[in-house]
């Protein structure tokens, strides 16, 4: 069927206009095995595309994808001497973040979901969205995306396979993901090809919310996403994939998949160490990942390099018991306000070249901004959503959740076992939130146990990245909320019994960099001044530093904070890391809406460790 599709789609490479005519010819079917090719005939023959293009992920690929894309008006070319090979695309203003309440988990019973998930019972999602999908590609385009996550040749990597009528997610996807024939490669292919690829069905349909559903199942290692474009909700190979599909595929083989950054810290006497980070959305994971430590932790060299900076898959190495981790993702989808040469210079710099801007205001000579990009606003530009703005418009000229796709090898401080199937040792986890008041700025959690009671209960103030309101308190479990594809219950057994399979765990930790004065300032300076506090960490790490005990866990006092060039007063200091017992106890008081959520499903160590807490304070 796919066949004959091919030849149709070769005698009508023009479709006629509109902005539905998204069919500009196919390409030859690549040697796929008979799964792929008989899952593909079962979708095109639901969608009913004109065109089939199969992906092959080479960069004439790429830049082919881009063109059609400008030509489609999906993309607008930006100055390519001052950006080369950087476009900028536009999404629906309704579409513009991921939208947890239209994602869904399907599973035969309602309990494998828990009650932080959306559930919907297989059969009926599948009705459901099959009205949905039918005919929706008519005179349309389906690319088929072949993608590893992970490198190529890990115990942990999986194969993808989009299928998308968005030339902005093909061509995303292939900065995201290992993409094209890498993959099939992988499957294998012929009789002898496998089954075991994740069957990702994507149409960004008419881009309705009312008819908007993000649906995994993942009994069937399969996700299918309607009717939106934009980031989480449409690179099905990243939240979808790499943390939905993957956590409940980790709980079920023991390993672990988390929202996490995973970054190389090299101290001056050439011993280095892994970190893994999990914060919230929009709360500092590209930007510490990436970290660009002060001038004098340079001179003594100290070295921070990249190895991811949203995921990452955990597994504990059989022959050391130590945990080892790889980054799925092979690119960034990265936030942009704020983001500037002072915040980020690592991130300016990644992506200076092929790189897909979405949501930014555009500047009159083809360059882009956004809030932060410079102090100074530019005098005139094209806003997010196209119409012409000035400073005195009175609205942002770049969405808030803006972003940028650039692949990881852009980074110039990507870490050399970026690439490596054998992943990098996991020395320490740190948790953080987006908090204002009463959390301070490090603590060390008193072993694992503590440390996933700790990481459970992150309160952290919602951001951009998800629709609803911004700034409220809500308890963000490892910062997997949205993200977790089974039941919480059995994900908090799961890190706790992680433990067990360990010699020697990873040292876990709690920052918070967004901590707030009376006066609404941060007290605290953040991004590269934050290697004054990973230091400690990292010493700590290898039973170095000193700490003493408090209620919170183990904390530096004043001194053991190296401050040297930086100009902090020490009362703003001694406020970052002041515990103040009642507040404590009004936080013991909120992470009710956590346990009450969980109710009589508690594990019993997060019972304990509460009332540890409790006879603490
Ligand atoms: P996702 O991609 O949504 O998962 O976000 P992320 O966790 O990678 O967050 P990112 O590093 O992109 O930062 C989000 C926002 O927080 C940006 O506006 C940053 O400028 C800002 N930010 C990051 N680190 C710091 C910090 O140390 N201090 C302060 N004040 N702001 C920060
Ligand atoms: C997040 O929201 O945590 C992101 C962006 O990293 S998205 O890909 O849209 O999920
Ligand atoms: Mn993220």
């Amino acid at each position: 069927m796919t066949q004959g599709l091919e030849q149709r789609a070769d005698r009508r490479p023009q479709a006629p206009g509109g902005p539905r005519a998204h069919t500009q010819g196919s390409s030859p079917a690549p040697d796929v095995n008979p799964h792929v090719r008989k899952w593909i005939d079962k979708c095109v023959e639901m969608c009913q595309p004109d065109a089939l293009y199969w992906c092959d992920g080479t960069a004439e690929e790429r830049r082919s994808l881009l063109e059609r894309g400008v030509a489609e008006g999906v993309f607008l070319r930006l100055n390519q001497e001052k950006l080369p090979g950087c476009y900028l695309h536009r999404s629906n203003p309704n579409d513009v973040a991921r939208t947890e309440q239209l994602t869904f988990i399907c599973t035969p019973g309602e309990d494998m979901v828990g009650p932080t998930n959306n559930w919907m019972e297989p059969r009926q999602a599948y009705a459901k969205l099959r009205g949905l999908f039918n005919g929706c590609m008519r005179g349309r385009t389906m690319y088929v995306v072949p993608f590893v996550m992970g490198p190529v040749g890990s115990p942990l990597a999986r194969v993808g396979v989009q299928l998308t009528d968005s030339v902005y997610v093909a061509a995303s996807m292939g900065i995201m993901t290992r993409m094209g024939q890498v993959a099939w490669r992988e499957l294998g292919a012929g009789d002898g090809g496998g089954d075991d690829f994740t069957r990702c069905l994507h149409s960004i349909g008419d881009v309705n919310p009312d008819r908007r559903y993000i649906c995994h199942f993942p009994l069937d290692n399969t996700i299918w996403s309607f009717g939106s474009g934009y980031g989480g909700n449409a690179l099905l190979g990243k939240k979808s994939l790499a943390l939905r599909m993957a956590s409940f595929l980790g709980w079920q083989q023991g390993w672990m998949a988390e929202h996490m950054l995973l970054m190389g810290v090299t101290e001056p006497g050439g011993r280095k160490s892994y970190l893994a980070a999990a914060f919230p959305s929009a709360s500092g994971k590209t930007n510490f990942a990436m970290l660009i430590p002060p001038e004098k932790y340079r001179k003594q060299g100290w070295n921070i390099t990249t190895v991811g900076d949203d995921i990452v898959w955990m597994w504990v190495d059989p022959s050391t018991g130590r945990l080892r981790a790889i980054n799925p993702e092979a690119g960034y989808f990265g936030v942009l306000p704020g983001t500037n040469e002072r915040t980020n210079p690592n991130a300016m710099a990644t992506m200076a070249r092929d790189t897909i801007y979405t949501n930014v205001a555009l500047l009159p000579d083809g360059d882009v901004w956004w809030e932060g990009k410079t102090d100074e606003p530019p005098t005139e530009a094209v806003d997010w959503m196209g119409q012409k703005w000035t400073p005195s418009s009175g609205r942002k000229a770049a969405h808030a959740n803006s972003r940028f796709t650039a692949p990881m090898t852009n980074n110039p401080v990507l870490d050399d076992l970026a690439d490596d199937p054998a992943g990098v040792p996991v020395s320490g986890i740190v948790f953080g939130g987006r908090r204002s008041k009463v959390i301070p700025l490090v603590f060390q959690a008193f072993n694992w146990t503590h440390g996933v009671y700790v990481g459970a209960t992150i309160g952290s103030e919602t951001t951009a990245a998800a629709t609803g309101q911004v700034g409220v308190v809500r308890r963000d479990p490892m910062a997997m909320l949205p993200f977790i594809g089974y039941n919480i219950r059995d994900y908090l057994v799961h890190w706790f019994r992680m433990r067990k399979r360990m010699s020697d765990c990873p040292r876990i930790f709690h920052v918070n960099w967004f901590r707030k004065g009376e006066d609404g300032r941060f007290l605290w300076p953040g991004f590269g001044e934050n290697m004054r506090v990973l230091k400690w960490i990292v010493d700590r790490c290898h039973g170095q530093a000193y700490a003493v005990e408090t209620i919170l866990g183990w904390m530096p006092r004043p001194q053991d904070i190296d401050l040297e060039g930086l100009e902090i007063d020490l009362q703003d200091l001694e406020s970052l890391q002041s515990v103040d017992a009642e507040a404590v106890k009004a936080e013991l008081l909120s992470q009710e809406e956590l346990f009450l959520r969980l109710a009589g499903d508690l594990p019993k160590e997060m019972v304990f460790q509460r009332e540890l807490l409790i006879s603490r304070l």
